[in-house]
């Protein structure tokens, strides 16, 4: 029997020696490699937590004691080891166990998390109830420092400071966001690590003692103490116990003994205290390690040699648009990038490769980056922002407030928009047309192909206006890219399919499910469908729908986001103020519903919005 089958719950962690806990560790490392490497996943930061979650749940009596996991996508040992083992197979896939914690799949999840930096205020409030209730259990925050760039992160610091519940904040210093960290916080943390006098006295300490030959027990214990004197006599002033937090650190966060040393000691303070845990995003498996990454949110890959399983299919949005972007700013010595901390996943690398120093990676800071390229282009300079559908919406009071307001023109655009594979609830790009297309002032345009896409992005520094670009998380149709910019008015659908029985009104790419539909349709029930790229949700082309709509008894909207409150509703709107009667409208999206976890395949499936979806709706419709 493997040690893994021995734990059940995280009590069976607790009567290990530190022998079996390091045997354990590396089980679960094997464990956590061939999950990944089959179908994908959040590998480098859950290599880097084993021995840290092992010593949380070892120290801690979870669920009495709360664990929070900021961001959440490091909290694959935590399932394992708190009864999903069994399950982890199932990570990120329909029906299975979400990539994230889930307060609904669990009871040892204590928060659902996804969007980054959430952590410290939750713990906080948690910390405060807990106090006025006359409760005594534990409140960990686990936080990363990349996520401590989040603005809310850093508000609740500032509170917590101030209030000083009792709480454990857990910062697992890796160095690296998705990419390298990132600004003067992260400069900071290193600073503790290496800049300071103690480190170095620590390490001389131990350099002599191990050049001692038959060195004791008691003496290394010595060590220890007088290591623990100098550390708080040497420690000046770090940015967090200027700000009320306790400082205790740095911890080796792969020395399984100095974690739950330095835990047991953090959970007898009756205020606020920051464990500073250092550790390696990818430890214990070397092409993570080299590569952390490339393997923060992996593609399945071979165990033995870490090369990526690539598949062959054109270029993702992502890609044409850092394309896109970098030949742009070859052309025009003012465009600047911006990304809040996702240059690769934004394509946006590309550009960042070749012009370092006119492309910004601010940390993950939606809502600085949307004033920042407000300050920017009011100033005369003409920035572009990539940014995940799912995160814009930390950024939207920006947009209202700050860039609709004064009619600032950045160029945005909105990756990941639409229904996503494998990371669930929280990333799903479903509100962005529902939020935007209120917003005085603003285009929002949703390419049907990566060609159109790279006029739209061209085109849209010529709108002098705030516009959004969005597109999906998914391979390009591998249609051929023109090589000339071409300019594209604002407002201006397009029709692809001219038939009279029946209209689909597309957005984005689900334009293509509409004229696949509208084939099997002429070609099994006679049926002759418009097909129309609305490509623009606004400014709506009112005039050249109207004239479809006064054209068509039966009408299908397709779109890849909310219904509610989404394009269907701006149809709506039209037929009903132009008195337009006896029409049939049925509206394609996302219902007012939790998405669950499962591949984007699956998900328009579920929702009709495939093309095997929308001919069955067409069906159904019409009656046929
Ligand atoms: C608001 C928000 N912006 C961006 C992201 C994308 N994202 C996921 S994890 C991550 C890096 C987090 O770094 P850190 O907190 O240091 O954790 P690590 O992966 O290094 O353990 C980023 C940028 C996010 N989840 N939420």
């Amino acid at each position: 029997m493997s040690l893994l089958e021995r734990i059940c719950g995280p009590e069976d962690l607790k009567s290990m020696d530190l022998e079996e806990v390091a045997a354990l560790a590396a089980e679960i490392r094997e464990l956590l490699i061939n999950v990944v490497s089959k179908s994908g996943g959040h590998l480098a930061s859950n290599l880097g937590v084993v021995e840290l979650t092992l010593a949380l749940h070892r120290v801690f009596r979870v669920p009495e004691d709360r664990i929070i996991w900021d961001v959440g996508h490091q909290c694959y040992t935590h399932k394992i080891v708190t009864g999903r083992r069994d399950r982890i197979e199932s990570i990120r896939k329909k029906d299975g166990i979400c990539g994230y914690p889930d307060i609904f799949e669990s009871e040892f999840d204590a928060l659902n998390t996804g969007h980054a930096s959430t952590s410290l205020a939750f713990a906080s409030g948690m910390a405060l109830a807990r106090s006025r209730q006359k409760k005594d259990y534990h409140v960990v925050a686990v936080i990363g420092d990349g996520a401590l760039t989040g603005g809310v992160a850093l508000e609740a610091l500032n509170h917590i400071g101030q209030v000083k519940p009792r709480l454990i904040i857990v910062l697992n210093d890796n160095k690296m966001s998705i990419s390298p960290n990132v600004g003067g916080i992260s400069k900071h943390l290193n600073y503790l690590v290496s800049g300071r006098p103690y480190i170095r006295l620590k390490e001389l300490v131990q350099a002599i003692l191990k050049n001692i030959p038959g060195i004791g027990k008691p003496m290394v214990e010595l060590a220890r103490k007088i290591e623990v004197l100098i550390r708080t006599m040497m420690v000046p002033g770090s940015l967090f116990d200027e700000l009320g937090v306790k400082y205790i650190g740095p911890i080796n966060g792969h020395d399984q003994a100095e974690l739950e040393k330095e835990l047991n000691e953090a959970k007898k303070y009756d205020f606020p205290v920051l464990l500073h845990v250092v550790s390696e995003k990818g430890h214990g498996y070397q092409p993570a390690e080299e590569n952390p990454s490339s393997f923060h949110s992996s593609l399945p890959f071979e165990v033995a040699n870490g090369k990526f399983l690539k598949s062959h299919t054109p270029p993702s949005y992502s890609t044409v648009f850092g394309q896109t972007v970098l030949k742009i700013m070859r052309e025009d010595p003012d465009v600047l990038a911006i990304t809040a901390a996702m240059p690769e996943g934004t394509g946006l690398n590309l550009a960042q490769q070749e012009f370092p120093d006119r492309v910004y990676d601010v940390g993950i800071a939606e809502q600085y980056m949307f004033d920042m390229a407000g300050g920017l282009s009011l100033a005369g300079l003409k920035p572009i922002i990539g940014v995940y559908s799912t995160f814009l919406q930390r950024a939207v009071d920006q947009v209202t407030h700050d860039l609709s307001l004064m009619k600032i023109p950045v160029v945005v655009g909105i990756d990941r928009a639409g229904l996503v594979s494998g990371d669930g609830p929280t990333h799903q790009g479903i509100y962005d047309i529902a939020l935007l297309h209120p917003v005085p002032n603003v285009v929002l345009a949703a390419p049907r192909d990566e060609n159109e896409m790279q006029h739209l992005i061209h085109s849209a520094f010529t709108y002098a206006c705030p516009v959004f670009i969005r597109y999906p998380k998914e391979p390009g149709r591998g249609v051929e890219m023109e090589k000339q910019f071409r300019d594209i008015l604002p407002g201006k659908c397009e029709t692809l399919r001219a038939g009279r029985d029946l209209l689909f009104l597309g957005v984005g790419p689900l334009v293509y499910h509409a004229l696949e539909a509208a084939e099997r349709l002429s070609a099994t029930a006679g049926v002759e469908a418009t097909v129309v790229d609305v490509r623009f949700i606004k400014p709506l082309d009112k005039e050249a729908i109207l004239n479809h709509l006064r054209d068509h008894k039966y009408v299908i909207t397709l779109e890849d986001g909310v219904i509610n409150g989404g394009f269907a509703g701006l149809i709506r709107e039209l037929i009903l103020a132009n008195g337009l009667k006896d029409l049939n409208l049925l509206s394609l999206g996302v219902p007012e519903v939790i998405v669950p976890t499962a591949s984007r395949s699956e998900l328009l499936a579920q929702y009709q919005l495939d093309a095997d979806g929308v001919e069955r709706s067409a069906r159904r419709l019409m009656g046929l």
